[in-house]
């Protein structure tokens, strides 16, 4: 893979799970020796440390079905920005959440500066939700939705009117929606690898073809992957675990297909909760994977 200037940002945002944790996620996953892996793997590496979040003791949410809408709003307008001026300036962000509300940062400041990205969403969810469709409102569970433009809310600010093109989202790992949620995800012109297909072809085929979907016709390749895709046995440290999910393996080679191709342009990893976790496996399995997608090999 080519050698790259990679910018790491952390943000330290548990707002949109509404339950702790997964704040720690960026010093867990740094603390498993994300940066000495990504230097062995050739690339330059500048930690531009982490975002400020207020703490979610000094707040309470306002609106049930939009939680802490006010809060993860001004971090992702912070975060659109950080990530804009980084591709800007020719570097590779690597954003570590987090919980997933934060992917609507990262891919507002992506379209900024790349109009046409394609997204690869790895999770056992399809995050797909709105505010008329979300069961919980936590906002976690909307980032898609609202980056394909399908939301009216406050959410939308950071994307200044410019959404993805739906026909180059993918998602890969999928086994749990709501109703409702799916019924408009089918509609939709997403593609869902669901752990069916991944059982059927096998991640190899899976990733073939999720790769034609997001590079084709696209200015660069944003991998967004929420720790919940792994197994629960390999991914303990998640606040939504689901059985019936990626093994580490899988993952592995889903990120390292990612990495010969050298399609990527951006990345983040999301949902890591250092609270559930078992002595930081989860922590140290998202640095891994984080290495495999960026070119770390054994040999
Ligand atoms: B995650 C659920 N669909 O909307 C909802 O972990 C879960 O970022 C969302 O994928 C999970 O509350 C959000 C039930
Ligand atoms: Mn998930
Ligand atoms: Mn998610
Ligand atoms: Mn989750």
């Amino acid at each position: 893979m080519t050698p790259k200037t990679i910018s790491i940002i952390g943000v330290p945002l548990d707002y949109g799970a509404d339950r702790r944790g997964v704040d720690m996620g960026p010093s867990a996953i740094r603390y498993a020796g994300l940066h000495e892996k990504l230097r062995q793997a050739g690339h330059q590496v500048n930690d531009l440390g982490n975002l400020a979040v207020p703490v979610p003791e000094s707040r309470v949410p306002k609106n049930p079905r939009l939680k802490y809408l006010d809060e993860i709003v001004k971090v992702n307008r912070v975060l659109a920005r950080t990530v804009e001026k980084v591709v800007n300036e020719g570097q590779f962000p690597v954003v570590l959440g987090g919980d997933h509300s934060i992917a609507m940062g990262t891919i507002a400041g992506l379209l900024r500066a790349r109009p046409k990205i394609g997204l690869l969403w790895f999770d056992a969810h399809g995050d797909f939700n709105t505010e008329n469709s979300s069961p919980s409102g936590n906002i976690h569970g909307m980032p898609v939705a609202v980056a394909a433009g399908r939301s009216q809310t406050d959410l939308a600010i950071p994307f200044k009117g410019h959404f993805l093109d739906e026909a180059k989202i993918v998602y890969v790992g999928v086994r749990t929606l709501d109703s409702d949620e799916a019924a408009t995800l089918r509609a939709s012109q997403a593609t869902v690898f669901s752990m069916h297909e991944v059982d059927r072809y096998g991640m190899r085929e899976v990733m073939a073809r999720a790769m034609d979907i997001v590079s084709q016709g696209t200015d660069g390749v944003h991998l967004s992957f929420d720790i919940d895709a792994l197994d629960p046995l390999y991914a303990p440290g998640s606040g939504t675990p689901y059985s019936g999910g990626l093994t580490d393996r899988e993952a592995h080679l889903a990120l390292e297909l990612l990495a010969e191709a050298d399609i990527l342009t951006s990345l983040e990893m999301v949902e890591v909760n250092p609270i559930l976790d078992e002595h930081n496996r989860t922590g140290e399995l998202a640095a891994n994977l984080i290495a495999s997608a960026l070119g770390h090999r054994i040999i």
